[in-house]
């Protein structure tokens, strides 16, 4: 048997599943050699079945990985073969997938007999880029595979979707062909200006490239919610020691994440956990007590969460009764209760609602006598902070507190669900560059005098659209995007 060398060292091979133990895996190999390396270690189940070289695109057909080189040709796994001839796959090359047994022992054995042919291994998202550099995708869509692959919660699924759907890409287009039109136009009075009906051209100019901008700051603000998407919206807990955090960030990850004890001090660093609320990524971040203290470990521990509040997209502040206060008094009558020890913690509570309206004031322990008079009497103090009351115990308030997260969330952006959602800090980016070189040509457009400016900074924005696209990239970036992907993706 004979492959052609130079087509196989442009042919590549990988797992497309994870690594262990599952019952089927898939291998997919693709490049101009895969339809004769498929053709000698395929052996079809019957006649029935063609050859792997004789199946057509869109098929597939059941048989035997064998090691030709070997005398007995020795199968090594049944399989199920798929074919994609090119330029109808992924890739858009010929691609064959081999759906094999899950063990890991099998996978490789495919793996290195394919290697041994001279495949090459595929490095992290060579499949994918592949699919970019013959046309099948667009750099924005390519980008949004690997969303979809890392997406850990459903909003972000479906914005990578809809960014896969080529959503972005078609918005990105459309402002292109605003420009190009309006370049055409710039340049048509460039060239002739005895025929310029100057104020008229102006008006028509200025329109076009105001509905450019407004276009373009549309898509660069849907990033504020995107972003929350992609990096995840952060929730902080913070209160005074034994408050209950650690028991609210268990209760909302749904295992024991965080360590749990009657002393108050417990948790010192930062825990964080990624959680999906209401199909929205969150970052639950929970805190050290905050308290004066000498220990040392314990102060960082307080600073570090003092300045996760300032990077919080909302603050969950948890007070519980006082270990102090007993359980068996008349319910409702806060008066019999010393509240001095909770007078500080008013103040900073008051500071706080003053800097930021991200902020539900949760009164914990629910399950405790002493929490009525304590949810009153925190009512009456601070009547403008949305309260919740919570049990770790019962899970009273659960569904409460993760409604406020959803509808905090909403109220930080407010993208339709049909709008493109930009998550890419790259595309945020290249739509920064466009925004400003389209503001500095309307001034000049504005000024009237110097329309080759305008031109050369229309042109500028163009360039930075097609980043985003990948119509115009270098090839250090297209590397850097891509070996953020998976092998076999
Ligand atoms: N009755 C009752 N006890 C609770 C509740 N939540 C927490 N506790 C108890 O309160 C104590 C402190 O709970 P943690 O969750 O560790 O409190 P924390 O705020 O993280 O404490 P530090 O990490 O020390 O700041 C533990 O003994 C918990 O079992 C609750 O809803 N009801
Ligand atoms: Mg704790």
């Amino acid at each position: 048997m004979r492959i052609d060398s130079v087509q196989l060292n442009e042919t590549i091979a990988a797992s497309a599943t994870p690594p262990g133990t599952s019952g089927v895996a898939l291998i997919r190999l693709s490049g101009p050699a895969s339809k004769a390396v498929a053709a000698a270690v395929f052996r079809p189940q019957s006649a029935r079945f063609p050859a792997a070289d004789a199946m057509p695109g869109y098929t597939c057909a059941p048989g035997w990985i064998v090691d030709p080189l070997s005398t007995q040709q020795v199968p090594v796994d049944q399989v199920v073969l798929t074919c994609f001839a090119a330029p109808h796959s992924f890739t858009g090359e010929d691609v064959y997938e081999i759906t094999c047994h899950g063990g890991t022992a099998v996978r490789q054995t495919i793996l290195d007999l394919l290697y041994s042919l001279g495949v090459q291994p595929a490095g992290p998202g060579e499949f994918t880029r592949r699919a970019f550099l013959n046309g099948k995708l667009d750099l924005a869509q390519a980008e949004a595979v690997m969303d979809l692959i890392s997406s850990a919660a459903g909003k972000r699924a479906r914005a990578a979707a809809r960014q896969l759907q080529g959503q972005l890409s078609r918005e990105v287009q459309a402002v292109r062909n605003d420009l190009y039109a309006l370049l055409a136009q710039l340049e048509l009075v460039l060239e002739y200006p005895e025929h310029e009906e100057s104020e008229q051209v102006q008006v028509g100019l200025m329109n076009r490239l105001s509905g450019a901008i407004a276009q373009v700051a549309t898509l660069a603000a849907s990033f504020r919610q995107g972003r929350l998407l992609s990096e995840g919206f952060t929730v902080v807990i913070v209160g005074r020691p034994n408050a209950g955090k650690s028991s609210l960030l268990n209760t909302l990850a749904g295992y024991d994440r965080a360590i749990v004890t009657p002393v108050a001090g417990t948790t010192r660093d930062t825990v964080e956990e990624l959680v999906d609320i209401g199909g929205i990524p969150v970052r639950l971040i929970d805190t050290a007590g905050l308290r004066d203290t000498s220990d040392l470990v314990e102060r960082i521990g307080v600073d570090r969460a003092r300045s996760a509040i300032l990077e919080a997209d909302l603050v969950l502040w948890l007070i519980s009764p006082p270990d102090d206060w007993p359980g068996d008094l008349p319910q409702a009558d806060v008066a019999r209760y010393d509240t001095s020890n909770l007078d500080e913690e008013l103040d900073e509570l008051r500071d706080l609602a003053e800097k930021t309206d991200a902020l539900l004031l949760v009164a914990g322990k629910d399950d405790l006598a002493s929490s009525e008079p304590l949810r009153d009497w925190l009512a009456a103090e601070l009547p403008d902070l949305p309260l919740v009351s919570f049990s770790a115990q019962t899970l009273e308030g659960l569904p409460a507190i993760r409604q406020a997260i959803v509808a905090r969330y909403e109220q930080a952006g407010s993208a339709q669900a049909d709008e493109a959602l930009v998550t890419s800090s790259r595309h945020k980016a290249c739509l920064d560059k466009t925004l400003s070189s389209l503001e500095a040509a309307s001034l000049e457009l504005s000024r009237g005098d110097l329309l080759d400016l305008v031109a050369a900074l229309v042109r500028s924005a163009l360039e930075n659209l097609a980043e985003i696209t990948g119509d115009l990239v270098s090839d250090t970036l297209i590397e850097t995007i891509f070996s953020r992907f998976c092998v076999g993706k």
